[in-house]
């Protein structure tokens, strides 16, 4: 059972965008006529979720809630992050989460402990879709009340490919990146680090036991998008939160004005 603030905790299922997997954002090919030459024209079209997305953007706006979408392979520590994260924020910073898994309430009930409202979005039913659409998002606002507050955390659903394509109405993205996944997934998964504003490289405390290249996947990250705030963290210690929190801090003062 989960308790959240307002009791409120619904469980949202979806079926849109099964597994055929088309992540496509509606492509249109134009053919134009030059004189004798036909040009073909590929017209990226806003489709359907960028809408959406552009919908949860103007009521976060309206509302004054920062909104943070955090996105990860699987068990690279986002709820860890998370956990550690509500509990040194709140209760001075009103926060909720909506948390996103294919099945069960696991992480929604450890996160419900903080206190703060928790929306589990679960998309096993229909198809099990590996990311969270804004479509979604919109759904699960209606559990959430935001005039009370002022932070938003989307915890994704565990997978470094297809969350990144989507919009979500989100104000900046982070991705957690643990050292035991080696350091070259910046480089395998660029998209993530190329929409990601910033970076938790997280588990540093098992570095001693690990042959991970640290300096390298900096360097990676560095050179796929150079503006990117990297923090190293281990959520198990909370070594290196205090810059983290701060980074969040700053972003949520941002958007309050
Ligand atoms: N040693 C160590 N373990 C950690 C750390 N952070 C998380 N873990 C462990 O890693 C495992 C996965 O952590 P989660 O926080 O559930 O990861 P997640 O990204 O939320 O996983 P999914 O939601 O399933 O994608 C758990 O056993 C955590 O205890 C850390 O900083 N150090
Ligand atoms: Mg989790
Ligand atoms: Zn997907």
């Amino acid at each position: 059972m989960i308790t959240s603030l307002g009791e409120r905790h619904l469980l949202l299922r979806h079926h849109e965008h099964g597994h055929g997997h088309d992540h496509g954002h509606g492509d249109l090919i134009e053919t134009k006529t030059r004189g004798s030459r036909r040009i073909k024209v590929v017209k990226r079209v806003l489709d359907a979720n960028d809408i959406t997305a552009g919908r949860n953007r103007e009521l976060f706006a309206c509302k004054k809630v920062f909104v943070l979408n955090m996105m990860s392979s699987p068990g690279s520590g986002k709820t860890t992050t998370l956990e550690k994260t509500l509990a040194r924020l709140m209760p001075e910073m009103k926060a909720a989460v909506i948390v996103g898994d294919i099945c069960t309430t696991n992480d929604a009930d450890r996160l419900a402990s903080s206190g703060a409202p928790v929306v589990q979005i679960n998309t096993d039913q229909f198809g099990g879709d590996c990311h969270l659409a804004a479509h979604v998002i919109e759904k699960a606002l209606d559990g959430i009340d935001l005039d009370a507050i002022d932070l938003l955390i989307v915890e994704n659903i565990g997978n470094l490919v297809c969350p990144a394509e989507f919009d979500i109405g989100e104000d900046k993205r982070v991705v957690v990146l643990s050292v035991t996944e080696g350091e070259d997934k910046p480089a395998k998964y660029p998209l993530m680090f190329r929409v990601c504003d910033a970076a938790l490289i997280n588990k540093t405390d098992l570095l001693p036991y690990l042959d991970y290249d640290l300096k390298a996947a900096e360097e990676t990250i560095a050179r796929i998008n150079p503006g990117m705030s990297v923090f190293k963290i281990s959520a198990k210690t909370e070594d290196g939160f205090d810059a983290w929190l701060d980074w969040l801090k700053d972003q949520v003062r941002v958007k309050l004005g």
